[in-house]
């Protein structure tokens, strides 16, 4: 149930794994520094024109489907559109954002929440970081949700020459008509990463930046269930630029049989059953955030528009590192996560995501999610009686051999037997 995975099928694992992987092709589709790419030239143009059509970009826009990952795909856009040194603006980390979008910190800084803007600090862990001056900003202390009236203010004091929205924890549609007009009003880029939702967003599901940002950039083996890659999609006059900065800036050959695993996710992604296999997603998130809320967890924001649920534990006294393991005995796959107005390190945080994209694969539906709820609510029932001082290695045993956690563990298996991963 991590919302950043899902299950690829059967034709894209064979794509991944087919003779693609072979080829060296360093350049573009035509212009190879290696010859004998007749087949991978025809290969990339046709995962770019499914692209196109799957995200319905403008005449004037292009696209590029090299870039190794999310992250990779991030940094070529900095590369393509910013000189060292420029600023970036994103969102804070610990309210949901990406490390590439900017991330460092002040070891044992102690937040201000009252304050929505983040100037970052000496460990400069991420690369976007160490190039560029970074400013973040947070979510309304109060909502959980952007305060695009907020972010205006920091953009117009800080004048960034690239603004960047989207996330990995970030449970609510982004207003992308009103970022680009902050973006335009402050002198900035607008770039939308919509890693997390792309699949969403291919279907409808979720609104589109595409036409709207400069540039959109995602990964392809989220919600949008290809293989492991990243298209960048953004006007064709900062194109040129970014497809320098993914060859020859960052990377050589690209990595064909991954191309080749996107261009069949894309097709299978322009079949109808895929926009039915998106809003089934979101109704299964929506259903499993009500279901939990009935058992007294405390979501983020009130809800999802999306494929993720965030999970506020500070009122259940077990946090995301003890819960998310508890869970794991229980057959039941999460990740601990920060949130709004974190107080605790971010290897212990304070909350847990879980996401419905892969049990959306395997066939599951509303009545599912209150099942999932209740295991849930029995899990956290079940450790929140263990010793809250115990660390977290004692935990793990106490877990590890915990009866009650095992039995959840064998109704989850046979659950997922009626629903095995066969597409
Ligand atoms: N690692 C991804 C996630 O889990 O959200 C983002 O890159």
């Amino acid at each position: 149930m991590i919302p950043s995975e899902n299950f690829a099928s059967k034709a894209v694992r064979e794509a991944v794994g087919s003779v693609f992987m072979h080829k060296y092709s360093e350049g573009y589709p035509f212009k190879r520094y290696y010859e004998g790419n007749y087949n991978i030239d025809d290969l990339e143009e046709l995962a770019k024109t499914r692209a196109a059509e799957l995200f319905s970009i403008p005449d004037d826009w292009s696209v590029n489907v090299q870039a190794l990952s999310g992250s990779p795909a991030n940094l070529a856009v900095y590369l393509g559109l910013l000189k060292p040194g420029d600023t970036i603006m994103g969102m804070y980390l610990p309210d949901g954002g990406h490390l590439s979008h900017g991330w460092s910190y002040e070891p044992k800084e102690k937040q201000n929440p009252a304050e929505l803007k983040y100037e970052g600090g000496s460990r400069k862990v991420n690369v976007t970081s160490q190039f560029y001056r970074s400013v973040q900003y947070k979510t309304d202390p109060e909502t959980q949700l952007l305060d695009y009236d907020v972010i205006e203010k920091i953009a117009l004091d800080e004048k960034p020459k690239l603004i960047v929205t989207g996330g990995t924890a970030y449970p609510r549609e982004i207003d992308y008509r009103r970022m680009k007009a902050i973006a335009e009003k402050a002198g900035a880029y607008y770039l939308a990463d919509i890693a997390h939702e792309a699949g969403l967003v291919s279907a409808g599901v979720n609104a589109s930046p595409v036409g709207i940002a400069d540039v959109v950039t995602f990964t392809t083996h989220k919600t949008l269930r290809a293989s492991r890659g990243a298209i960048i999609l953004g006007r064709s006059e900062l194109m040129k630029q970014i497809d320098r900065a993914v060859f020859p800036g960052l990377q050589g050959g690209p990595h064909n049989h991954s191309i080749a695993g996107i261009a069949v996710g894309l097709h299978e992604a322009m079949q109808p059953e895929f926009k039915v296999y998106a809003q089934q997603v979101v109704t299964n998130a929506q259903t499993l955030a009500k279901a939990l809320a009935e058992h007294n967890f405390s979501i983020v924001s009130g809800g999802t528009d999306k494929h993720l649920v965030l999970i506020d534990l500070t009122g259940k006294g077990v946090f995301g590192r003890k819960y998310a393991r508890a869970l794991d005995y229980a057959g039941i796959i999460a990740n601990m996560n920060t949130m709004p107005q974190e107080t605790r390190p971010p290897a212990d945080p304070s909350a847990l995501r879980v996401g419905t994209p892969w049990i959306t694969t395997r066939g599951l539906k509303e009545e599912h999610m209150w099942q999932i709820a209740d295991w849930m609510n029995r899990v956290m029932e079940q450790v929140a009686g263990y010793d809250s001082e115990l660390e977290f290695e004692d935990f793990d045993k106490r877990a590890a051999s915990d009866k009650e956690l095992a039995g959840i563990a064998d109704e989850v298996r046979s659950l997922c037997k009626k629903y095995p991963l066969e597409i």
